[in-house]
């Protein structure tokens, strides 16, 4: 056994830590092949080769990587060529994710069935690294006609634009992904790549305005800011220094840490933007988006005391707004209006259909009747406060000019309940519902007009700039989806790459490490499904010997979740909708009430964070897969429930930039939307579990990363961290299971179909019964009887080199079968 005594020594420029010695004889490509398997055999077989900078290692047909932190020499296109032409066998070559992309791309051509290529392990293992390499593999080792050349380059060059705008520096990781990415690639008949569709999971926006201590904002802020031109950045209106950013001025972090360039990285973003196919007018309207949610991040909210004791507040640098509303194309009056000001259309029949809740809150700043105040035809009534008298003289014109706008839309946009009070969510909730109730009494199909506190009218930009860049960031992947789409007609088949975000334990976790980890909780379960219990599974219904192995079993916590009604994601949204004490506490009270029997999870009123300058938090801990996570309650539900205030829609919609105006279609003062729109938890839930539904229906191979360490140190195996991640995966049982399982199976039939021209006992018919045929033809081969066997109505294979050898014995005889065919014709000839 290792003894987990903390030790330190250097072997051969690797440090290992918190382990004494460990055996560096083993050195094997496949862990199945170690004798004994244990933990510490596998530990031991994965240290020699990491010193060895042979960081793949695997476990049957499973590739297990460990991110070497440096740059290594193994991804040559020599090595492309190596494992694509195989001019040395396969098994000769060492474990590369090359290999494990080419033979998932084989098993599509020669089987012509989709394939999946599923990358997993914790924030910082290298998944994104693998998946990029996977793409450049496929890229390279297929044809190369000019069409797919353009094919190919859209598909390679979209990842550092998705990168630029969905990656940012994390403690665990500099460049971690901030959401889900699954790529389809589609491949005609011949297995030529001939378009993609990229699939992206709930970018954690909330990083736009706000980051924990040690991490960055979006890298695209940075690269922008270090890279544009002087003359670009002028026509944005942006500086240079990311000081002059409240949005990138996380005091706890060194925006300087990146290891990269934010300035090359710039050029290279601005290069695949082009060469993914946007034209420069795309690219520079992009950019304005980017400058205007940094600069919307800068504009400071001043309280303005009313005459009747309420609180309302004005723009401290209007330049700033003035800016941005020139950046968004759209008159600045209208957007400074849109965050001062918050507009309720007051519907008589919306409230009767919906019934009307009223909560606490109180403190409504609500205009009462004015009747001096223009009225629109198609309204009834105006309300205007008494208190706009309170108002400077620009103020009152420019709320008369609002409020023309406004009546002119209120009748159209007033029918329904949660269009008024969109935009609520949290605790805001009681106040808009005062705020409504007191408008209902006084008037029917009335809109009312209310001035926002500094902190409301902050809320409400930060939400704005959220929503900007993540609708920018769906905007820009769709149009790289129509860029890529497959243009021709025909078969195809899809070999399909996730690479989603790790799990992660932060000093304090929110809403977004729980959707992460609920994500990642998924797909541990659906690989240990197929990897360990389904296939243990097949073996005993197939009348194999087979003695079971335990494995860890998350269901509990994946239904914990996501259960229908009783999961954390089902009451989140219950607060959510309840109009009086929907709060992130009563959530929390509610999670308790539930789950008060469950002992994985555990809730904990007025908990000290880690964190130095954190105040009491409260919190609820749950048991994942990997480890025991905290996560604060603060904030979860305006999160969850994500309502952008329909006033900053509608004047989202109104800018001339042509990009903005499609991202808020709400905006649209004629369309009625009837439905509210499902929380981000349930749209999360709803698209991973269609996400697991389309991983189902392919093939799979799996990657599954290792971090060597917590410092992204290279040279460093820390053996406790190792040996951490090696539990939560389960990669011994893994490995117990393919070493005495097989890698293949298919029913006989189809076996003897695919192989029946390597005897002359099956070719070109067998008359006999399938199982008898699939044993005459073994028997003919020269294939040892230790590397099969035969279950009731299937043949299992042991190893994926026996397979691979049936496929070159398969070819080989079709040649020689075309090159007699060929001759026969020329001989009658
Ligand atoms: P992740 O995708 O698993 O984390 P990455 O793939 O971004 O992790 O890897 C993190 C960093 O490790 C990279 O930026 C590289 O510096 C280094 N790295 C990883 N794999 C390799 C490799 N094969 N060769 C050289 N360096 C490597 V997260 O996105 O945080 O879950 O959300
Ligand atoms: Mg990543």
């Amino acid at each position: 056994m290792l003894s987990r005594n903390k030790v330190s020594r250097n072997c051969s420029r690797t440090r290992i830590t918190d382990a004494p010695f460990v055996d560096p004889a083993a050195d094997l490509p496949d862990c199945i092949s170690l004798d004994p398997l244990t933990e510490d055999s596998l530990l031991a077989n994965l240290l020699s080769r990491f010193k060895r900078d042979q960081i793949y290692t695997y476990i049957g047909n499973i590739l297990l990587s460990i991110n070497p932190y440096k740059p290594l020499a193994q991804y040559t296109e020599q090595a492309i060529a190596d494992y694509k032409l195989r001019t040395v066998a396969i098994s000769q070559l060492p474990p590369h994710v090359y290999a494990l992309a080419d033979h998932a791309w084989r098993s599509l051509r020669d089987f012509y069935s989709d394939q999946v290529i599923v990358i997993t392990g914790e924030s910082g293992s290298g998944k994104t690294e693998a998946s990029k390499l996977i793409l450049q593999y496929l890229g390279f080792a297929t044809g190369k006609s000019k069409e797919l050349e353009t094919v190919r380059q859209q598909l390679l060059l979209c990842n550092p634009v998705l990168e630029a705008f969905g990656n940012a520096k994390s403690i665990h990781n500099d460049n971690s992904s901030r959401f889900g990415k699954y790529i389809e690639l589609e491949f005609d008949y011949k297995g030529e790549p001939v378009g993609g569709l990229i699939t992206h999971y709930l970018l954690e926006k909330s990083r736009v305005t706000a980051q924990h201590p040690g991490e960055r904002n979006f890298h695209i802020f940075f690269q922008l800011l270090a890279g544009a031109d002087v003359q670009l950045l002028k026509s944005l209106k942006l500086q240079r220094n990311t000081e002059n950013y409240l949005y990138l001025r996380n005091n706890h972090s060194n925006p300087s840490v990146w290891h990269q360039s934010d300035k090359d990285e710039f050029f290279n973003t601005k290069k695949a933007l082009e060469s993914v196919g946007f034209s420069a007018e795309d690219i520079v309207n992009i950019f304005r988006i980017v400058a205007a949610v940094l600069k919307l991040g800068n504009l400071i909210f001043t309280p303005v005391s009313n005459i009747d004791g309420t609180e309302g507040c004005s723009i401290n640098n209007d330049y700033e707004l003035e800016e941005v509303a020139t950046l968004l194309m759209i008159p600045a009056d209208e957007l400074r209006s849109a965050l001062l000001y918050r507009t309720y259309s007051v519907s008589c029949s919306a409230m009767d259909a919906h019934g009307m809740a009223v909560g606490g809150g109180g403190g409504a700043n609500c205009f009462s009747r004015d009747s001096t105040l223009p009225r629109d035809s198609t309204t009834s009534r105006t309300f205007l406060g008494n208190n706009h008298q309170s108002h400077s003289q620009p103020q009152q014109i420019l709320l008369q000019q609002r409020t023309s706008l406004l009546s002119t839309s209120a009748s159209m946009v007033g029918r329904d309940m949660y269009q008024m009070m969109d935009g609520c969510h949290g605790s805001d909730v009681g106040f808009q519902a005062a705020l409504a109730s007191r408008a209902y009494q006084d008037a029917k199909d009335d809109f009312v007009m209310t001035d926002l506190s500094a902190a409301e009218a902050t809320t409400g930009r930060d939400a704005l700039c959220k929503a900007l860049y993540y609708r920018l960031f769906t905007w820009i992947i769709n149009s790289i989806n129509e860029r890529i789409k497959v243009k021709q007609h025909g078969k195809r088949r899809i070999l399909g790459v996730l690479d989603i975000y790790g799990f992660e334990n932060l000093p304090v976790n929110g809403f977004e490490q729980l959707i992460i980890n609920y994500c990642n909780e998924k797909l541990q379960h659906y690989v240990t499904e197929i990897v360990v219990k389904e296939e243990q599974e097949i073996y005993m219904q197939e009348g194999l010997e087979w003695s079971p192995i335990l494995f860890p079993d998350n269901l509990a916590v994946c239904d914990l979740i996501e259960k229908h009604n009783l999961g954390l994601l089902a009451i989140m949204d219950e607060e959510c909708q309840r109009s009086t004490n929907g709060s992130d506490d009563a959530f929390l009270s509610r999670v308790g009430q539930v789950f008060q029997d469950n002992i994985q999870i555990e809730v904990a009123w007025g908990l000290l964070s880690k964190n130095a300058d954190s105040t009491a938090m409260n919190a609820f801990r749950l048991k994942h897969y990997a480890g025991w996570v905290t996560y604060s309650v603060a904030g979860f539900l305006q999160k969850n429930s994500d309502l952008l205030v329909r006033g900053l829609s509608q004047s989202m919609y109104q800018c001339a930039h042509p990009i903005v105006k499609e991202l808020f279609p709400e905006g649209n003062p004629r369309r009625t939307t009837l439905r509210r729109p499902a929380t981000s938890g349930t749209q999360f839930k709803m698209a991973i579990i269609a996400l697991m539904r389309s991983l189902r229906s392919k093939n799979p191979h799996f990657v599954r990363c290792i971090k060597p360490n917590a410092f992204k140190q290279p040279h460093h195996f820390d053996v406790q961290t190792i040996q951490q991640q090696i539990r939560h995966l389960g990669l011994l049982e893994t490995a117990q299971v393919k070493k005495n399982g097989f890698a293949f199976r298919q029913p006989y039939a189809w076996f003897l179909q695919r192989y029946k021209m390597l005897s002359t006992v099956t070719w070109p018919h067998w008359g006999g019964v399938a199982i008898e045929g699939a044993a005459r033809l073994l028997r003919d081969l020269p294939i040892s009887a230790t590397e099969y066997a035969f279950g009731r109505r299937m043949l299992f294979i042991k190893n994926d080199s026996t397979l691979m050898q049936l496929e070159d014995f398969r070819t080989i005889r079709l040649n020689d079968l075309a090159t007699l065919i060929q001759k026969t014709f020329r001989g009658w000839a």
